[in-house]
């Protein structure tokens, strides 16, 4: 003979509105009849596996435990909510911004994170009390898809994610730059994404380029400035030049740690108050190369241009020692003690085969930076 009774469940949301079973933690108020399994906390799943449940669809559902049947009656006792940030905030790296929520007053202390990549993976920042707000120094890499992340310091499982803002790089003063360029094996043609790095933007004045690449000269390095290239669609970077950059028109020379460097043919004016836009993803053709040259200087995959990669050894050439330097910290990941970071060619943290393919796809190029 079943008996019937009431279960009174305290229960706690995640803030995604759509809410997995997963993600429901159950805490029984009270109980009537010999219910074992409301002893403390205990995840939904849990409870499934000692005995048959119904889906949590709605606000009541009959359970069964330890062969009784009740009607549990599902009561949202609180959530945790980030906020602030609300999403499409613009937060520089290293301001001090303020983190908001709200959290049930039976919530303790809460732990709070940040992930660059969209929520994929989480960084810690601080456990604090639940007072509501935290000042947070801004870390980098710049990234378009930063979330912040507040669970319930005791109960993981009990947590709100921020939607999307922005990390960005404080600006200079100076001309503005908004540039645009894409890296092989960096840049993931599928996803249209590309991994986030840095590269080096020189300034120069009296370069020379002539069309059949004979008495070219580099002219003079007036700045290099660190561009930082975010993971979103459109991996651009915005930035200015300083404010000891005089107006006027400069050779744009683009670097980075492994890839052969460019220069565009033309000098840009940086005279203009409005940002210069430098996209170099697509034709037309801004980078320099002399007329019948034996090969691009930039690489096109799906009709994206992208910067050679396989510079594995710093000398504007993708040569056998480029490959030495490969094979030396072949199989090596990041902080390993034959690691070297110049080896990977698409940045994921490995030494492998797909470095090589890279380096071997541009075997025999060259850069044609004067
Ligand atoms: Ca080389
Ligand atoms: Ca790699």
């Amino acid at each position: 003979m079943k008996r019937f009774f009431t279960l009174l469940i305290g229960l706690m949301l995640v803030a995604s509105a759509a809410v997995a079973q997963s993600n429901l933690e159950i805490g029984v108020i009270s109980s009537g009849g010999t219910v074992d399994a409301t002893a403390g906390n205990t995840t939904l799943q849990d409870l499934k596996g000692q005995s048959a449940i119904g889906e949590l669809t709605k606000d009541t559902t009959v359970v069964e435990v330890g062969g009784i049947y009740g009607m549990l009656e599902v009561k949202v006792s609180g959530q945790i909510t980030v906020l602030s940030p609300a999403g499409g905030e613009n937060w520089s790296v290293g301001s001090v911004q303020t983190i908001k929520w709200s959290a049930p007053s039976s919530v303790t202390n809460v732990r709070l994170e940040y992930s660059l990549d969209g929520g994929t993976t989480y960084s810690n920042i601080a456990t604090v009390s639940n007072t509501g707000s935290f000042y947070w120094t801004v870390p980098g890499p710049p990234t378009m898809n930063a979330r912040i992340r507040i669970s319930d310091a005791t109960n993981p499982k009990f947590s709100g994610v921020s939607n999307t803002f922005n990390v960005i790089f404080t600006r200079r003063g100076g001309p503005q730059i908004d540039l645009k360029v894409l890296l092989e094996g960096y840049y993931d043609l599928t996803r249209n994404t590309q991994r986030s790095t840095a590269v080096e933007v020189e300034l120069r004045t009296g370069v020379v380029l002539n069309s059949d690449g004979k008495n070219n000269k580099g002219g003079t390095v007036v700045t290099t400035v660190p561009f930082y290239l975010t993971e979103d669609n459109n991996t651009r970077a915005i930035d200015g030049v300083g404010d000891a950059v005089p107006n006027g028109s400069y050779y744009i020379v683009i670097k980075h740690l492994n890839h052969l460097p460019i220069v565009l043919s033309n000098p840009v004016d940086l005279s203009r108050t409005a940002t210069v836009i430098i996209d170099l993803t697509q034709a037309p053709i801004r980078e320099y190369q002399p007329t019948g040259a034996t090969f691009p200087a930039m690489i096109t995959r799906d009709n994206k241009k992208l910067m050679r990669g396989g510079e594995y050894r710093t000398d504007k050439l993708i040569t056998g020692d480029d490959w030495q330097v490969w094979k030396d910290a072949y199989g090596s990941n990041a902080g390993d003690a034959n690691w070297n970071a110049q080896a990977d060619g698409n940045g994921d943290g490995s030494i492998t085969g797909d470095d090589w393919q890279i380096w071997y796809d541009n075997y025999g190029t060259w850069s044609y930076v004067p």
